[in-house]
């Protein structure tokens, strides 16, 4: 029988998968060196839109799957913080005048004809996994969100400068947030810790944060595919 990991050693192998973090998707890594198109900029403003209107989904097919009431009390927050509520417009207003910032219209993002089929596929495989599995599997799937204060921290710090054309009013969302993923991603991690604790339990919970890790890479293979190598689906259908 393999010995468990400490919980500090479970800690720093879940801290470690980071390295695989899209902040190092060459996407990202264009948008955030200046590098990208105002087409780029709303391609992946648009696609992300989608991921963004997955998440209160995704959270609430967790609440669904919660017997524990402390844990629901306090997962509920995630789905308010996304769809708002008396007095506090949310994140996906936020991200729709991220929209209106880059030039979308509210239509275009909430039709989401932009969407592009990887997009979909990763994000729905996002959701699906959430209703599948259990909740503290999918609380675990979260933890891509210990690595996401530096991602938000990295737009607000580059991206006025390198995009002057972008409306300073849609970098709401970022700045909301840099609070908003610490607190959660520490509940999230506080569930991990607590309810992997065999070796192979940990193994798996590694796995689960691989799997997240996966679904972030790949939307972003997707919109490197169509806005930078311009090889959108079906280019090379008659
Ligand atoms: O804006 C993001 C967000 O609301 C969430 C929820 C969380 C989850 O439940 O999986 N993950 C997440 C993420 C958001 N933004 C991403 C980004 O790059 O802007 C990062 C993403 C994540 O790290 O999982």
């Amino acid at each position: 029988m393999t010995q468990a990991w400490t919980r500090q050693e479970f800690e720093r192998r879940l801290r470690d998968k980071g390295r695989l973090y899209h902040i190092h998707h060459p996407y990202h890594i264009a948008m955030n060196t200046g590098k990208s198109s105002p087409e780029q900029i709303r391609g992946w403003v648009a696609n992300r839109f989608y991921y963004q209107t997955t998440i209160p989904v995704k959270d609430a097919a967790i609440l669904a799957n919660c017997p524990d009431r402390n844990v629901r009390r306090e997962w509920v927050r995630r789905i308010l913080d996304h769809d708002g509520y008396d007095g506090e417009e949310g994140g996906i207003e936020a991200w729709l005048r991220l929209g209106e910032a880059v030039g979308l219209s509210r239509e275009e993002m909430l039709s989401g004809e932009h969407v592009l089929p990887g997009v979909r596929f990763a994000c729905d495989a996002y959701v699906n996994f959430a209703r599948h599995a259990t909740w503290q599997e999918a609380a675990c799937s979260s933890l891509t969100e210990l690595f996401a204060p530096e991602i938000h921290q990295r737009r607000l710090d580059n991206w006025p400068e390198h995009y002057p054309w972008i409306d300073a009013d849609g970098y709401r969302y970022f700045r909301k947030r840099l609070s908003e993923a610490r607190r959660d991603v520490e509940h999230g991690l506080e569930i991990t810790l607590d309810h992997f604790r065999a070796r192979e339990q940990q193994q798996h919970a590694l796995g689960i944060l691989q799997f997240k890790l996966d679904i972030l890479w790949t939307m972003l293979d997707a919109m490197q595919m169509a806005y930078e190598f311009k090889l959108a689906p079906f280019h090379s259908c008659p």
